[in-house]
């Protein structure tokens, strides 16, 4: 069909013709072998999934050719290796990455067409790998692509859950949760390496015993967990360099208890080992809140210990004296919940290895780096005292001693200041001792780092105030960037040939190069065939939203996005009511000559977040009264699409016309979505928080809708006390909006079903969506406006793209290797 035709990637033109050298015929023929070898099956009898299969096998291997030279040669030993140690890597369907990255796409399409098989169908039949929940586990994925495309030498480090991200079903507008299963039919990117197995403790005692006049302390754990590796291959841009991502499985020692088998409990046999192998399970879905459970725990330690565990073998192997790890490994820890690796790096260097503790709590600090995600508090990861013990008594104990001597270094620093004691110890006292992860990675690490602008402006003001005072050096800022080549080149094919076609096939390497687009940003010709391709994308969503939302959206409206996790500061419900607002005054005044427009919706809300999902309710609530109102038909459309993800995201991202970043003033730590979306050429509507304030530095305060309370404002506001019934009755819109939502507009089925959530906001509107609320109404006008004028519009669309190769990740990785890693990128 023709949407196959135009869905196709990149040809690559001139010299930048990775595909031109490749044999077809041969890949075909390694295609057909892994088939009838690897999954065992007929051409003729082959599912969809099983051509996958063996397309992904044929593409592994050639992967694996220089992966396997750049680990086992003697000479390719790097002389610094960086560890990402992550809970989390949102990675979605790996095929076209690799596809892309060698040059192999057009070549494997022909190959497969040969064989009367459609690539597009086959890339649909992979499984999104959902190790993630959001930005956090998205922005670890994008870092792969980077350091291998840059040429870092890297290991990811992350737990290989058997459930990934839930899947999110729609009943009647509620959201379910359903467990997520990509392993059910293999992992062909994936090579389990069962020998690599690590001991993993947990709970015991701590024997201490005289080792020659000083003391030795030695765990002695009740329990014991293997970590077992599963590699996968990750392939950076033109194939020159390949990283990889090692997850960890849990393994019980013991298969089955045969004593219990034997006495004929059966269920009993086996309870050991599922509690162990528990670990692995599944992904805690919620993002922001911490869930303080012991398996929580168990699987930051299981993952944080063989990582350490692995490193260090390699280590000394290759150099053999921990003295010098430091010189020859970085470790990044992504938020808090690899943190444990600091006491746990201290417990090996000290009691396993020997060294004196001052010389190694210098090794640790040296070899660790820390980056914040968020300031929340109510996000701030700790754990109990009395867990801890429990758990990793000797961790506890190590805990302690660092912080007596951090304590005492700051008395000396400031004498006399209890305040600032207390703020900066490592264990919260008062309601139940607990241990501030947040503080034990910062004094564990020689760099912290915030993940935009404003957000690491703002640690420095608050969560970390104490700790930045006593160590001015250590907080620095490294904005977010994404990975052009998923989010442009693989994603909007139809956009980055225009692209490629306007500003030289360099731009696939050198992201910068888009600047070339400013003088040419009012070029008609430019501005059409940009248009025409955003037009095409929005007919594919189109088409999406028909099937599973059963509505039909007109390709010609404004698409106006809003995709992310589900979460009250994200304000989604600002959104909401700006589309009641609309759908009022278009059916007050049904004649005027209003822009159609479609509001988008799409986001997972944690299953325990009870007002999370009401507003997805209240989404789907609206949508349904909206689409099927005559008066508005034509006008308005309201879509909440099912279960957010990688795969629909990049199908959303390359069709809207209108990102959606109002997060409460300095709320959101950075935010990479609104990156994706600005560069795929939709316009920003946001507000002046996380990275939405560099992005309007770079494209210009004339290209992007800014509107609403700055960060101090907020602060200032809630310290005052703020009246949101004021705000309301200063604005007879919010009113109207708000007493509809109140009186069962939207619910005629449960028409109170909506008075908590209405009546929470006139009470304590902690997010302060009725303050902002007639600011956004204005910027939505004001965005209207542009929208009317297509020439206006694509200048300004194209100056956003044409200004987002900064945030390109090959950015943020070079400044990660040149300020807090010490490493040099061997290439870009
Ligand atoms: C996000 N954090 C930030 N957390 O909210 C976002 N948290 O502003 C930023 O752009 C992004 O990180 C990358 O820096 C998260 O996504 C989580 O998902 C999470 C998961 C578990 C526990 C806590």
């Amino acid at each position: 069909t023709t949407a196959d035709v135009a869905r196709r990637p990149v040809r690559e033109t001139a010299d930048g013709t990775p595909d031109a050298g490749v044999d077809v015929t041969k890949l075909r023929k390694e295609i057909l072998a892994e088939l009838t070898y690897s999954v065992g099956r007929s051409p003729e009898t082959a599912s969809v999934r099983d051509w996958f299969v063996a397309t992904a096998l044929a593409v592994r291997d050639r992967i694996v050719d220089r992966w396997v030279i750049e680990h086992d040669s003697e000479h390719a030993r790097p002389k610094k290796r960086v560890y990402y140690l992550s809970l989390e890597f949102l990675i979605g369907r790996m095929l076209f990455d690799a596809l892309h990255n060698l040059g192999l796409t057009e070549a494997t399409r022909e190959a497969l067409a040969g064989l009367g098989v459609d690539l597009d169908q086959v890339r649909g039949a992979e499984p999104d790998a959902a190790l993630g929940n959001g930005g956090l586990g998205r922005l670890a994925a994008c870092f792969m692509d980077s350091m291998a495309s840059i040429g870092v030498p890297a290991f990811g480090y992350g737990i290989r859950y058997d459930h990934g991200l839930f899947r999110q079903g729609m009943r009647d507008g509620w959201q379910q949760e359903y467990p997520e299963d990509w392993l059910s039919f293999g992992n062909p990117w994936e090579f389990a390496h069962p020998e690599v197995d690590y001991p993993i403790g947990f709970g015991g005692y701590v024997e201490q015993v005289n080792d020659g006049g000083k003391p030795k302390h030695i765990w002695r754990p009740a329990e014991k967990v293997e970590a077992v590796a599963f590699d996968m291959p990750v392939v950076g841009w033109r194939g020159r360099h390949v990283n990889t991502l090692r997850l960890w499985s849990a393994r019980a020692p013991d298969p089955i208890s045969l004593d219990a088998f034997n006495r004929g409990d059966y269920v009993g046999a086996l309870a050991d080992r599922v509690r162990i192998e528990s670990i692995s399970k599944v992904l805690y879905p919620s993002d922001e809140t911490p869930n303080g459970q012991e398996l929580r725990l168990r699987q930051e330690f299981m993952f944080a210990s063989a990582s350490l565990q692995d490193l260090v073998r390699r280590h000394i192997e290759d150099y053999g004296d921990l003295r010098t790890l430091p010189d020859h490994v970085a470790i990044q820890l992504n938020d808090t919940h690899p943190s444990i690796a600091v006491p746990e790096l201290m417990r090996i260097l000290v009691d396993l290895h020997d060294l004196p503790w001052a010389e190694a709590w210098q090794i640790t600090v040296a070899t660790f780096s820390y980056t914040n995600h968020t300031l929340l508090p109510e996000a701030l990861e700790s754990w109990p005292v009395s867990l801890m013990e429990r758990l990793l008594p000797r961790h506890m104990q190590i805990i302690y001693l660092i912080n007596a001597l951090e304590l005492e270094g700051a008395r000396g620093k400031r004498p006399g200041d209890d305040a600032l004691l207390a703020s900066i110890s490592l264990i919260e006292e008062g309601g139940g001792r607990r241990v501030r992860m947040g503080v034990l990675a910062f004094v564990g690490s020689h760099k912290v780092n915030g993940v935009s602008a404003l957000h690491t402006e703002l640690m420095k003001q608050t969560v970390f105030r104490d700790l930045h005072g006593l160590h001015p050096h250590r907080i620095t800022n490294k904005t977010n960037g994404i990975t052009f080549r998923r989010w442009l080149a693989q994603c909007n094919p139809r956009m980055t040939q225009i692209l490629i076609d306007a500003v030289g096939v360099e731009v696939l390497d050198d992201p910068s190069r888009l600047e070339r687009l400013i003088p040419m940003a009012r070029d008609s010709a430019l501005q059409e065939a940009l248009y025409a391709a955003k037009r095409e994308n929005k007919m594919e969503l189109a088409r999406i939203v028909a099937d599973r939302n059963d509505v039909w959206v007109d390709p010609d409206a404004l698409f106006d996005v809003q995709i992310k996790r589900i979460h009250e500061y994200k304000r989604q419900l600002l959104n909401i009511l700006e589309t009641v607002a609309i759908y009022n005054a278009m059916r007050a005044q049904p004649m005027r000559a209003w822009m159609p427009r479609v509001k988008i919706f799409a986001g997972k809300a944690a299953a325990s977040y009870r007002q999370a999902k009401l507003i997805i309710k209240l989404a789907n609530d609206v949508a349904k009264v909206v689409n099927s109102d005559p008066t508005v038909r034509g006008l308005l459309k309201v879509a909440f699409l099912p279960n957010y993800n990688v795969s629909l995201a990049e199908v959303i991202i390359p069709a809207a016309d209108l990102s959606e970043q109002i997060s409460t003033a300095g709320m959101e730590a950075s935010g990479t979505g609104n990156m994706k979306l600005a560069l795929n050429g939709a316009l920003t509507i946001g507000t002046l928080d996380g990275a939405n304030v560099e992005i309007k530095e770079h494209v210009g305060d004339d290209h992007i809708f800014i509107f609403g309370l700055t960060a101090q404002e907020v602060e200032a506001r809630k310290r005052k006390g703020f009246d949101a019934r004021a705000a309301v009755d200063a604005s007879p819109t919010l009113k109207q909006v708000l007493d509809a939502i109140r009186d069962g507009v939207f619910s005629p089925d449960d028409p109170g079903r909506y008075r908590e959530l209405v009546d929470g906001l006139l009470d304590h509107d902690n997010f302060l969506v009725t303050a902002d609320f007639d600011a956004y109404f204005a910027a939505q006008r004001r965005v209207y406006k542009l929208w009317r004028d297509r020439a206006a519009w694509m200048n300004s669309s194209i100056i956003n793209t044409a200004n987002m190769g900064w945030f390109s990740s090959d950015r943020t990785i070079g400044e990660y290797a040149s300020e807090i890693w010490d490493v040099k990128p061997t290439l870009g």
